[in-house]
């Protein structure tokens, strides 16, 4: 945190100011492998610290229903500017809190409770508002899924269009959490218009990849594209929908007053921030290096043995069944903490192990591209997520490895983090 905000904070919670030096501290120190996650600029942070979290404005620009918005119209505007030129998109609505919200607006948007909605299931690598079991969206709508091969590990298209002409979902989901390849949106969109259903494209993970143009972009096959702003898109944590023109009404209504209430201006304003961050040349090799990191680890891991689900990476994930180096995913995820490698344990596809405790863990690399790192440090962290997994009892592999992970850091400033 810059020292005067932290002596602002400090004066009157130094309990908050600590824990939140501690967490720039453990981001700074670690070398942060979650696929979701980034280090926002300082530029985005200062804009998600600001007092726009002092306004409320429900509903749109120039048709709010609180008066003061003079500032606050002009921001939310600018926002939905720059996504439709990043993205090329007819219409962009900047309010949705998060993801999930988001993707609960486009249900709100098109469906009656008991329809038909088709995705990806969870476990295969989808996302659980993509209609599994345990989420409102399986609960309160009927919900079809569809996996991966088994041989292949990747989607079957051809299994994805049967599914979809015998079941007639109003809403076809693509995209989800755990999908290392490219995805092919406008094969999902020819088969949604061949059964009549809304596609939805949720791009959360990869949105950065698209607007950086090294992932096909759904946006001109997609009637809905859905996202967070704060994954390979490097944001704050927020939500975006995207559509055409002919379903912005209907999407704006879900949003407000379907689903939400006041936007949470400040994000707005930090999601305007990004995207402007993300129209620059450096945002452009950014992704591109983000997806050649991911590639050269996963080849080191492949070298040392590990299981990779599909085999390696087309984007900025991989998914590795660590059972074959003889743990299971969340011990060796916990190991991997100790040593100051942060992942998160992931069920691989026909997992024989429960969700809680499965077989993979999944490794993304957004935050460390961030932070400058190439295709040498990706070797050189393949090699200790190696050597912590093989030792994983043994303390003394784990602390030499966290000293080792530091120096590396060292040597890597994190965007963002001011200490
Ligand atoms: N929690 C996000 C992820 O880690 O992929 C998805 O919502």
């Amino acid at each position: 945190m810059l020292p005067a905000l932290d002596a602002l904070l400090r004066a009157t919670d130094p309990a908050i100011a600590d824990l939140i030096v501690a967490e720039e501290v453990r981001e700074r120190d670690t070398i942060r492998l979650i696929a979701s996650e980034n280090y926002a600029s300082s530029a985005v942070l200062a804009a998600a610290g600001s007092v726009l979290t002092n306004k409320y404005s429900e509903g749109y620009a120039g048709k709010r229903y609180y008066e003061g918005q003079q500032e606050i119209d002009k921001i939310e505007t600018l926002a939905i500017d720059r996504a439709k030129a990043l993205f090329g998109a007819d219409h962009a609505n900047v309010q949705p809190y998060s993801g999930s919200p988001a993707n609960l607006a486009v249900y709100f948007a098109f469906l009656k409770p008991g329809d038909t909605v088709m995705g990806m299931a969870l476990p295969a690598g989808g996302h659980l508002t993509h209609g599994w079991n345990v989420s409102i969206t399986g609960a309160y709508f009927r919900a079809v899924q569809y996996g991966v091969r088994k041989d292949t590990q990747r989607v079957d298209l051809d299994e994805v269009r049967d599914l979809a002409r015998k079941e007639k979902p109003k809403l076809l989901f693509a995209g989800g959490t755990a999908v290392p390849r490219t995805i092919d949106f406008a094969a999902y969109a020819e088969i949604a218009r061949e059964v009549g259903a809304i596609f939805v494209a949720d791009i959360a993970h990869i949105s950065g990849l698209v607007a950086a143009g090294v992932h096909p972009s759904p946006v001109p096959v997609a009637d809905v594209v859905s996202t967070t702003t704060h994954k390979t898109l490097r944001g704050p944590r927020g939500g975006m929908l995207m559509c055409t023109a002919a379903h912005a009404k209907a999407i704006d209504k879900a949003v407000f007053p379907g689903l939400q209430g006041g936007p949470h201006n400040h994000t707005t304003a930090a999601i305007a921030v990004a995207l402007h961050e993300a129209r620059t040349a450096e945002f452009k090799q950014y992704a591109a290096q983000i997806i050649a990191n991911a590639r050269a680890m996963a080849e080191e891991l492949v070298a040392r043995g590990f299981a990779l689900v599909t085999g390696g990476t087309d984007n900025h994930l991989i998914l590795a069944d660590v059972t074959p180096k003889g743990l299971a995913g969340k011990p060796a995820a916990k190991a991997l903490d100790e040593a100051g490698i942060v992942l998160n344990y992931n069920s691989v596809p026909f997992d024989p192990r429960k969700p809680f405790d499965p077989s993979g863990v999944r490794i993304g690399t957004p935050a460390v591209t961030s932070r400058g790192m190439k295709e040498p440090e990706m070797r050189q962290i393949a090699a200790w997520i190696d050597l912590v997994i093989t030792n994983h009892a043994d303390a003394a592999v784990k602390a030499r490895v966290a000293g080792e992970v530091r120096e590396l850091c060292a040597k890597f400033p994190a965007p963002g983090i001011i200490l």
